[in-house]
């Protein structure tokens, strides 16, 4: 399952999920052997999609491993899509290279035209070794870097021609009943020029454009101005949802939309409107038994708790989550921060070239994935990345354009761990603030420290700007409950956070708070010293989703209007 809502009703789609043959190269020999025409006769068998990590006698396993399967098409143009992967991804079909893609946290497409029909052997590389200067993430995280085909790899058998992209944007009259829409829509033949189609464009099945045009090689459609009257708009658990086709006779696309109005104002963040006070989570994608591999199940599960808990929103930390898990914020009524698995930059990393590069990859990966989800209201560009300085500045900036050039609709964000020293402020649209008083330092920190923030940014004169408490949470192992209370056990954790939201939800300037964090997960190699269990311990509920104390506080505070 990759989606809530069906995707296609004409063009022909696969999953090629299952088992896949898999072979570890620690070695790296499988290039020299080419293994990318078949593998060797001493591989095993893998579940595509799951992560290596959670096989027998692989659970540290970081490096490269190869995937191999085969398929029947009578189809002679497809496009393969890899909907998540760990590091580097290399597609080897019947034995040619046809598709590299570094980063697969919000997936890739590979198209390959003119292939003959029959039976096809698709062999995937997979490196995701990481390092200190040249990876996004780096090798030195607070999660786990499990690798694998993660997510579900779909076939799409297409025609000679197939509707390759599009964009919809809306715009909203002034009382917000009527939507004007424009859509852009590229179209692509793979052969012969002069193709005759028409094109068609539905909302909920009913048709809204027609035409019949003639198409040579890649064509881009732009129908602007269209019309809805009375809407029914999408809002924070009232969660109306429209269907848009796109049809091109044989071949077709479906996508949800939600109208929503979003607006970054006197330190306030307006849906529709309305003012939003975000009372959130930051969620990581995993457990123990399916690393980044989740299944379906298991978030709705995350979703009933985390709204059990009284939250509206959620933050995808640190990384692009899957589709299916955005489609059910979008159904849910859940608001969501998405941003890029870039963490933890220090300056030397922020100054290398290759580093820009694949974080303006990753951010069009992702921007372009999820531009029609209603429930992202705001990117997020980075995390606690080194932004005292110039490198930080110019990353940010360079980031900020790309996104605002690719969707000017939503804010920008980063999640800053230098909120006095921070120079980039000036580049987003809502500051956000990671920071640990009552953990790594004393608690009575806070309040001037939220003092002092405020008027760095009067000084800035950024008095207006929104600020959200984008991380701040105590480590708590699931079970320690002692009279004392000391650090790690629930009973701190619970005092920390009832400290802390009351000071947050009570100040005026603070538009919204993200606890650190929903669950416990399973940290990184380099972090596992500082860290009991080898996890981070500062989940609200346990890695199996059982709740600690902390978690009724919350719900007791989040819960209050
Ligand atoms: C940081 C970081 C999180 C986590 C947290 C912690 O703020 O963004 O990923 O590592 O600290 O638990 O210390």
């Amino acid at each position: 399952m990759i989606r809530l809502f069906e995707r296609h009703k004409k063009r022909r789609t696969t999953l090629l999920d299952g088992i896949w043959k898999f072979k570890t190269d620690p070695e790296d020999k499988g290039i020299g052997a080419e293994w990318f025409k078949g593998l060797p006769e001493d591989s095993s068998d893998i579940v595509v999609p799951a992560c290596w990590n959670n096989e027998m006698g692989l659970y540290h396993y970081e490096g490269k491993a190869w995937y191999e399967t085969t398929f029947e098409s009578d189809s002679s143009n497809l496009n393969l899509v890899f909907h998540g992967f760990s590091g580097q991804l290399e597609v080897y079909l019947d034995g040619k290279n046809i598709g590299s893609q570094y980063g697969g946290f919000a997936g890739f497409n590979c198209t390959v035209k003119g292939i003959e029909s029959g039976e096809h052997q698709l062999v995937v590389l997979l490196d995701n070794t990481h390092d200190d200067l040249n990876t996004i993430p780096l090798a030195r995280v607070d999660w786990f870097h499990y690798g694998g085909l993660f997510r579900s790899v779909e076939l799409m058998e297409l025609g000679d021609i197939w509707i390759k992209d599009y964009k919809i944007d809306y715009s909203l009259d002034e009382e917000l009943k009527n939507a004007t829409l424009d859509f852009e829509v590229v179209l692509k033949g793979f052969n012969s020029t002069g193709l005759k189609r028409k094109l068609s464009i539905l909302v909920d099945e009913e048709e809204i454009y027609s035409e019949d045009l003639v198409i040579s090689g890649e064509t881009v459609v732009n129908v602007v101005g269209l019309t809805l009257e009375d809407i029914k708009l999408w809002d924070i658990n009232q969660a109306k949802l429209y269907n848009i086709s796109f049809e091109l006779e044989a071949d077709d696309i479906i996508d949800r939309i939600g109208f929503r109005k979003i607006e970054v104002k006197d330190k306030k963040l307006l849906l529709n409107e309305k003012e939003v006070e975000i009372k959130g989570v930051n969620r990581h994608e995993d457990h123990p038994d399916w690393g980044f591999a989740l299944p379906f199940k298991l978030m709705k599960k995350d979703m009933d708790i985390i709204k059990d808990m009284g939250c509206n929103s959620i933050r995808g930390s640190h990384y692009p989550n899957a589709e299916i898990f955005l489609d059910y914020c979008d159904q849910e009524g859940i608001i969501f921060w998405e941003e890029i698995p870039m963490w933890g930059f220090p300056e030397e990393a922020l100054q290398n070239p290759m580093i820009m590069e694949r974080g303006l990859d990753m951010h069009e990966k992702m921007v372009v994935r999820d531009y029609h989800h209603p429930s992202i209201i705001m990117w997020g560009m980075h995390n606690e990345v080194d932004t005292r300085t110039q490198a930080g500045y110019d990353i940010t900036q360079a980031f900020a354009d790309k996104v605002r050039e690719l969707d000017n609709t939503r804010p920008l964000t980063y999640a800053t761990m230098h909120p006095l020293k921070d120079i980039c402020y000036n580049l987003v649209d809502i500051v956000s603030v990671n920071k640990y008083f009552g953990w790594y330092q004393e608690m009575d920190g806070w309040k001037p420290f939220l003092k002092d923030l405020k008027a760095k940014l009067k000084d800035e004169g950024l008095e207006d700007i929104p600020i959200i408490i984008s991380e701040f949470g105590a480590g708590a192992v699931y079970g320690e409950s002692t009279f004392e209370g000391p650090k790690w056990t629930e009973n701190y954790q619970q005092d920390y956070l009832e400290y802390t939201l009351d000071l947050f939800m009570n100040d005026p300037d603070i538009m919204g708070t993200y606890i650190w964090q929903y669950c416990d997960i399973r940290t990184a190699r380099e972090m596992e010293l500082g860290r009991p269990r080898s996890f981070n311990n500062k989940g609200l509920v346990n890695e199996y989703r059982n709740p600690k104390l902390a978690y009724w506080k919350v719900k007791e505070m989040y819960s209050k209007q």
